[in-house]
């Protein structure tokens, strides 16, 4: 590592795996940047252009631009990979590792000795390029799992900064972290920064445990004492959406008229069921669809009034796992469908596209009941939009109790999603419920989700970073 002290301009700057852009290559072969539709980009982008700030990001491709570009008052600072690096660092240690290791091993995470050589490599890259560009003092936020090592790299470079870090996905109990081969040296990287955030309150307690333990470091709650004379506050920020977007789309008469035309399309079911996610294994989409395979079957829902929405937009398709369970999934989705569908009325209505923002808020809005069943999820952005688009607080949620929506929207069906019995009896209770009952619940959660929205979480972060003192001997909080 270089210990030549450079010196940016940007008073903040936020590093993440992805830059907020998307590359679009028109007809005569010229690139352009198209802002990504990410509630990530929502949260940061105007705290960003407050600041004048800048992102560093890889642009997703292996020959993408080495230049700044400009975009939406962002400035932003690309960080290349090689192809050898997107299989070792995104696809192998992120995606291979690390995500199964840290949604409770739900995939056999690969550890990989060369993958994890590169997830170094990789994160000194971007530790450097942050420290290129921020300002004396600045803060740095830096995001999620695919760069843990960059805090302590970057607190080497510049002491100056008060650098935080926001965990997107759960920080799983020590018996399943230990596991990792390189524990120590993900603990050491993320204790370079002053302010850890996780999405639960249980995240939190899983880290402060594990530097104690395996760092033998002093802690007291929230509070974590380096030798150095640093303190490293773990504190939770749950994640939000943007509320009144969201809610401005679900009420405007287009998103309405489509709401009904979906209803229609699909022959007017007494109840429309939907899931939406990432086609990914953690997401629970399988037993879910299972589950309301075996109450067709059994006669306690026919396709003449229930239809199951599920949209599933392929992602990380060159992981072998995810390759899999879409094999997996179309399977069962077909095996469903031929067996219990008739002519015109398909059980499952299975989806792979990805929509803009109004047909998403128009699925919401169809949907009677709403079916987001994780085995494990940081947040779950999905359960909180549903309940945005709810203006007539109606519909019904059933909500895994492993993603952590679940700790606020506490009035929805919960469900154990490995409990396939369990999960059809919420189905059906959701399906009966009285529609008094299902107000009474939607009311308390709308309620919620309104008072807490992605520019609150964003700016709590950045709130409590500013009081950080990275060079001195003070608390975060009196
Ligand atoms: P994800 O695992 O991607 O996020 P989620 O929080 O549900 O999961 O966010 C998915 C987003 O993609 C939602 O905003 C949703 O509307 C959108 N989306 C899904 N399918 C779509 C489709 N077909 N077309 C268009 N949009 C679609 C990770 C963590 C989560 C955490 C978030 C944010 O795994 O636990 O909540 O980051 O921190």
């Amino acid at each position: 590592m270089t210990s030549t002290r450079t010196q940016g301009d940007h008073d903040l700057v936020v590093v993440a795996n992805r830059l907020p852009v998307d590359r679009v290559v028109g007809e005569d072969g010229e690139t352009t940047w198209r802002r990504s539709p990410g509630g990530l980009v929502t949260a940061l982008e105007p705290i960003i252009q407050q600041y004048d700030g800048a992102w560093v990001g890889w642009d997703g491709g292996s020959d993408g631009p080495e230049e700044p570009l400009e975009q939406g008052g962002m400035h932003l600072f690309p960080v290349a990979l090689s192809p050898q690096e997107i299989e070792e660092f995104y696809e192998g240690f992120s995606n291979g590792t690390l995500w199964p290791l840290y949604h409770d091993v739900v995939a056999k995470p690969g550890f990989h000795r060369e993958w994890w050589d590169s997830y170094v490599t990789v994160n000194r890259r971007f530790a450097e390029r942050a420290a290129a560009e921020a300002a004396d003092k600045a803060l740095v936020w830096v995001q999620d799992y695919q760069l843990q090592l960059v805090p302590a790299m970057l607190r080497e470079l510049r002491p100056d900064l008060r650098i935080g870090f926001f965990l997107h996905i759960p920080f799983p109990p020590s018996e399943l972290f230990v596991q990792l081969p390189w524990r120590s040296q993900i603990l050491e990287g993320l204790l370079g920064a002053d302010l850890v955030g996780f999405q639960r309150r249980g995240g939190a307690q899983n880290f402060v445990r594990l530097v104690r333990q395996r760092l033998g470091h002093k802690t007291h709650k929230d509070l974590i004492y380096l030798e150095d004379g640093r303190t490293v506050a773990a504190e939770c920020f749950p994640i939000s959406i943007d509320v009144a977007e969201l809610e401005k789309l679900s009420v405007s008469d287009p998103v309405a008229e489509r709401a009904q035309q979906i209803r229609s399309q699909l022959g007017e079911p007494r109840k429309l069921l939907l899931g939406v996610d990432r086609l990914d294994y953690t997401k629970g989409i399988y037993d879910r669809l299972r589950a309301f395979g075996e109450l067709l079957e059994e006669g306690a829902l026919s396709v003449e009034d229930a239809v199951f929405v599920q949209v599933a937009t392929p992602s990380r398709e060159r992981v072998d796992e995810y390759r899999r369970l879409r094999d997996e999934i179309d399977r069962l989705v077909g095996r469903i469908n031929g067996d219990l569908g008739r002519i015109g009325r398909p059980a499952i209505s299975y989806l792979h596209s990805s929509y803009p923002r109004d047909e998403m808020a128009a699925l919401y809005r169809a949907a009677d009941i709403m079916v987001v069943t994780p085995l494990r999820d940081g947040m779950n952005l999905v359960a909180k939009e549903y309940v945005a688009c709810r203006h007539r607080d109606d519909g019904a949620l059933v909500l895994s109790e492993f993603a952590g929506a679940a700790d606020e929207l506490k009035q929805a069906f919960m469900v154990n999603p490995y409990d396939i019995n369990g999960m059809k009896a919420a189905i059906l209770e959701a399906v009966d419920a009285p529609p008094k009952d299902l107000t009474k619940r939607m009311k308390a959660m709308r309620k919620t989700v309104r008072s807490h929205d992605v520019s609150d979480w964003a700016e709590e972060f950045i709130g409590m970073l500013k009081q950080a003192r990275p060079d001195h001997r003070k608390r975060l909080r009196p």
